[in-house]
């Protein structure tokens, strides 16, 4: 009989014994590849959390006590088992069950994530003001060994350590960041699973310690620092210790009973506790257990084989980044690239292994991505920064302070920019023309399909100072990738359809959407100018004075929150040169998230579409003076 469909939420899970909680772990494995192979999602996290999942929710009382999910993307079973199992068929579409926690979907989620490294910072935030309230509940963070190597993590334990707040840190420890972990705390953590020395039971060699005798007062206080310093030797955990925290662990975690004890037993401590539990990603899933990196995060998959669902169709953005990147640091010895711990998302991996010396994953540490890459511009390398549009979120202040005041040569790589679909608006790419524009040197730059990425590659390599280029996820669209990648002309768009009622300047493959919407536009009698911008900075203001001149309609088009984007860029341009009598329409996103969804499915809402287009380009021209009102202002005159 099932006992999953038996539980509606945590409470019910307290009624059982062990033997059932095994079940129970059994049936939420299967209810887990079951339907994430339908949906896709993150599932080798969740797969290797399910005990310690079924264990915090036995032992501590959601939502009364605070769990915070770090990332969040190993959410599912707790999801599962408050309440939402009968809604996992929707997950991360459009309308459904999030991927990651979400206040607004359930009081069991008590902080929305998604970006990595927050939970502790969260926590302590919340166990502050409990006390500052008297009240009385544990705050519970559950962070990945991933995700301790980003700053806000050490930031976050430096301060909980000095605080000396209850709070319980667990820390989920698989060994694999998406690809395998990395640096010197991974390398510290490892070492505590494998040395028998630190596998030893704390509380024996604390006892120990205890029972050394003491002998008068200077041997006592010589026999004090002996055994701090033997501590430091023998008690494992010791950087915990050290920063303020009590250490428990290592502790097998896929054993609940011996979970439950250790989580019953960081419940009562005082102060500040580290649950160190040792996890493996993919667990009880041959398929993810031999490639947790492959079901990280997958699309829908074949059940019974693992095997992923083929997709077909052109090569991605990525790879044809990639490809060209390989390509250019054959030619460039001083190219090198770096990643913030996505080497396989942001197509890295053929260069890594091409050049493994030129190649740096830094973990999930964007900002220290960002200033790596400066220094190695000051000392003469060509650095290509690689990184999700959101994530870069993480580091504007580094590339202001330390990239583009100096005007080192540091090439941003922009993936996922635009809407990127499921994983909602954590991960939405909308904001990065917005937080770079203002920024004084930097060219930015948005191809419109895969062989244009190649030419802005090449392109951003010969400029003298920063540069970024940012284009979408998933599938190019589908042209001819030939002969070999040129620099183009910096701040000059491309017109690509004349036309006399109005002027489309798109960016990246909206460009196609607006071929497409001209070419219906034109056989309903109305012919439309689309221009492919290509550079957001330097703008080609010729080009738009000119079409505005000539038109007096334009409409902007972007993947991109339309405050400070590329919309507003023409609309400052505009307005600065005094152009009167022009009607401007900025499409993209409104002064809203987007959540998670199919792509074209947010595109289709967003209006991001050639129908959207043709409906926008035909208001625009309802609503607006016409071409024959423009007057140029005396700046432009003659023009
Ligand atoms: C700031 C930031 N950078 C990158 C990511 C992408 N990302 C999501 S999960 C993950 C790995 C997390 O590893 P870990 O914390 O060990 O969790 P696991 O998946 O192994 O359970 C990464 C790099 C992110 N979510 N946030």
């Amino acid at each position: 009989m099932s006992l999953l469909a038996g539980i509606s939420g945590p409470e019910d899970l307290k009624k059982l014994n062990l033997k059932q909680l095994e079940q129970l772990a059994a049936e939420l494995r299967g209810e887990l590849v079951e339907k994430v192979s339908r949906t896709g999602g993150h599932l080798a996290p969740n797969l290797g959390i399910v005990e310690l999942t079924l264990a915090l929710h036995s032992v501590f009382n959601s939502p009364r006590d605070k769990i915070i999910w770090d990332v969040g993307h190993q959410s599912y079973v707790h999801k599962m088992l408050t309440g939402r199992r009968e809604q996992f068929a929707s997950l991360r579409q459009y309308g459904g069950l999030s991927g990651f926690p979400k206040r607004e979907e359930s009081p069991h989620d008590s902080f929305n994530t998604g970006h990595s490294s927050t939970s502790i910072s969260a926590a302590l935030g919340m166990a502050l003001a409990r006390d500052l309230r008297g009240e009385r509940y544990h705050v519970i963070a559950v962070i990945g060994d991933g995700a301790l190597t980003g700053g806000m993590a050490f930031e976050a334990l430096n301060h909980a350590g000095h605080l000396q707040k209850d709070l319980i840190v667990i820390l989920n420890d698989n060994e694999m960041s998406i690809s395998s972990n990395i640096g010197g705390l991974a390398a510290y953590l490892s070492r505590l699973r494998t040395d028998p020395m630190y596998s030893r039971g704390k509380e024996e060699l604390e006892s120990l310690l205890h029972r050394l005798p003491p002998i008068g007062p200077k041997v006592l206080r010589l026999m004090d620092r002996l055994k701090d310093s033997l501590k430091y030797l023998v008690v494992p955990g010791m950087f915990f210790e050290e920063l303020g925290f009590t250490y428990l662990g290592p502790i097998e975690g896929h054993n609940i009973g011996r979970l439950k004890e250790v989580l019953q037993r960081a419940a009562r401590t005082k102060g500040p506790v580290l649950v160190h539990v040792v996890t493996t990603k993919g667990k009880g899933y041959p398929p993810a257990e031999k490639d947790p990196g492959l079901f990280h995060g997958i699309g829908p998959f074949d059940p019974a084989t693992g095997e992923v669902l083929a997709k077909g169709g052109p090569p991605t953005y990525t790879s044809v980044f990639g490809a060209e990147l390989v390509r250019q640091a054959e030619k460039d010895p001083r190219l090198v690239a770096i990643t913030a711990a996505m080497p396989d998302g942001t197509g890295l991996v053929p260069f890594s292994r091409r050049f493994p010396q030129r190649f740096f994953d830094v973990g999930i540490a964007e900002q220290h991505a960002v200033t790596l890459a400066a220094g190695l511009a000051a000392a003469g390398y060509r650095p290509v920064v690689a990184v999700y549009s959101t994530f870069l979120q993480r580091a504007i202040d580094q590339v202001i302070h330390d990239v583009a005041l100096q005007r080192l040569p540091v090439v941003l790589a922009i993936d996922r920019a635009g809407i990127v679909g499921e994983d909602g608006e954590t991960h939405q790419g909308l904001f990065d023309l917005a937080l770079l524009r203002p920024i004084p040197g930097l060219v930015l730059m948005v191809p419109k399909d895969e062989q244009e990425l190649r030419h802005m590659l090449v392109t951003a390599l010969k400029v003298e100072g920063p540069a970024a280029l940012r284009y979408p996820r998933g599938a190019g669209v589908g042209v001819p990738l030939e002969g070999e990648a040129q620099p183009l002309p910096l701040g000059r768009a491309e017109v690509l359809r004349e036309g006399k009622e109005a002027a489309v300047f798109a960016l990246g493959p909206l460009v196609y959407a607006a071929l497409e919407a001209a070419e219906r536009l034109a056989q309903e009698g109305l012919q439309i100018a689309v221009i492919n911008a290509r550079f957001v900075k330097p703008l080609d203001s010729e080009v738009i004075r000119s079409w505005a001149m000539r038109t007096g309609h334009i409409i902007t088009l972007e993947e991109h929150v339309v405050a400070g984007g590329f919309g507003s860029a023409v609309l400052e341009f505009l307005a600065a040169e005094g152009l009167k009598g022009v009607t401007v329409t900025c499409l993209g996103v409104g002064d809203n998230f987007v959540p998670h969804g199919r792509p074209s499915v947010l595109r289709q809402a967003l209006n991001l579409t050639p129908e959207g287009i043709i409906q926008a380009v035909k208001a625009n021209l309802e609503s607006g003076a016409g071409a024959k009102k423009a007057r140029p202002s005396k700046a432009v005159a003659g023009v």
